[in-house]
């Protein structure tokens, strides 16, 4: 019996799962030889599904299903998520929005049927920045906003982005005008669609299995270096000392107490280390990351002013150092009415609520944003709702609703103008 379009979403996330850069558990990092066999995979199946594919200089898979021979300056409908993950993280973060339009796209290919434009599936090669301490990398080369000071951002073992690109086989890699040329005119596109796990408990909680997002939530990212004095943990009083890991935990402790002052925002330390330690030294340095997002950007921006200014005061009281660098900053996105009200119709056409919801995770959506109409339908997580872990799942049969979902959207697709 063929599997479901919901059975085989599932069964080519398991196959994508086994391209690992780790034993017993999911990561995916940026150009990592596990990364490069995910994007041949991806290759290999949209061009199963009838579609013509590139890879583009940032290592995108892109999978072009051409319009109805009939259609009059057709333009660009792009979908797409990305491949790359977190640490052991879940294997339908990202993936599930690039294996279900490559399975209902097989499905409309099947069965002979064109639309009146394109459809281009976007495999977006880096969203995460696991590797290089970036985020939405690959979807901000698609859509203009590519810096290419990146390219010389190292990794944890001193390999910069270019030379990765090389190993990868990237040539001429890192190449400006090719990232330049990379990409899309935005005048070609009808919008940008984004399926995506929810990575929360809202739909879960409410018994419903898809959603349509509002908005999505900006964020900032900085590394921050607290640098202090390394000495004897024996001799060395504690009134005498320079204590870099001290100083930076106070300065956690700051994130967490200021973002939770308002309820649209968080703050998180997702990565603290003592670079170099031992045991028996006083840290004399400490570097660690921060992730603070907000329903809106006001709300955002004045957490990060109280929390720098917080972390000065704390690094001068303490007689230490600290240098915060900014990664890339997101502002918030909203979703467009029009494009959202179209998902809204086929869910109540199917008898379902069209529950409309913000996401506070981040996505490739918010960077295509910049240059085309979005929006996104979220589908319903299991296991309470976690996400960026092994234990993320979401069930066949809410794949299935969400690819059939996804026909009738394209299906009955009309552009604004
Ligand atoms: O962090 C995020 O929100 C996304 O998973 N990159
Ligand atoms: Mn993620
Ligand atoms: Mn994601």
């Amino acid at each position: 019996m063929t599997p479901t379009l919901g059975q085989t979403i599932l069964d080519y996330a398991a196959a994508l799962a086994h391209f690992s850069d780790m034993e017993d558990g999911l990561t995916c990092a940026y150009l990592t030889p596990a990364h490069s066999a995910t994007q041949a995979q991806l290759a290999k199946w949209m061009a199963d599904a009838g579609m013509q594919v590139r890879i583009d200089a940032i290592g995108n898979v892109i999978g072009r299903y051409a319009a109805d021979p009939s259609a009059i300056a057709p333009k660009v409908l792009m979908t797409g998520s990305h491949f790359d993950t977190v640490r052991d993280g879940g294997r339908y973060d990202g993936r599930l929005g690039i294996l279900l339009p490559i399975v209902v796209v097989g499905a409309l290919h099947a069965a002979g049927i064109r639309l009146p434009y394109h459809i281009e599936v976007v495999g977006f090669a880096e969203e995460e920045g696991l590797r290089f301490k970036t985020s939405f990398l690959a979807s901000s080369v698609l859509a203009g906003h590519f810096n290419h000071a990146l390219l010389d951002r190292e990794d944890a073992d001193g390999i910069n982005m270019r030379n990765a690109l090389s190993a990868a086989g990237f040539t001429g890699a890192g190449d400006d005008a090719a990232l330049r040329d990379a990409a899309v005119d935005p005048a070609t596109l009808a919008g940008f669609v984004e399926v995506h796990i929810e990575q929360g408990p809202v739909l879960l909680n409410r018994g419903l299995p898809l959603g349509i997002v509002t908005q999505i939530a900006g964020s900032s990212r900085f590394q921050v270096r607290v640098e202090g004095l390394a000495s004897h943990a024996g001799t060395t009083p504690m009134d005498m000392r320079r204590d870099a890991a001290t100083g930076a935990a106070e300065m956690t402790l700051l994130v967490e107490s200021r973002c939770a002052q308002v309820p649209t925002l968080v703050g998180t330390v997702g990565q603290l280390q003592v670079p170099n330690g031992s045991s028996n030294v006083i840290p004399g340095a400490c570097v660690f990351s921060m992730d603070i997002r907000a329903g809106e950007d006001g709300i955002r921006e004045a957490a990060i002013a109280d929390i720098l200014a917080g972390i000065e005061a704390i690094a001068q009281r303490r007689g230490l150092s600290a240098r915060v660098e900014r990664v890339t900053p997101v502002n918030n996105a909203p979703c467009a009415r029009w494009l959202m009200d179209q998902f809204g119709a086929v869910l109540k056409k199917r008898g379902l609520e069209a529950f409309e919801l913000p996401s506070g995770a981040g996505h490739d959506a918010m960077m295509m944003q910049r240059i085309t109409d979005v929006a996104m339908l979220f589908v319903r997580c299991g296991n309470g709702g976690i996400s960026h872990n092994p234990l993320e799942t979401i069930t066949a049969e809410d794949a299935q609703l969400a690819a059939e979902t996804f026909v009738d959207f394209l299906r009955h697709f009309r552009t604004t103008d």
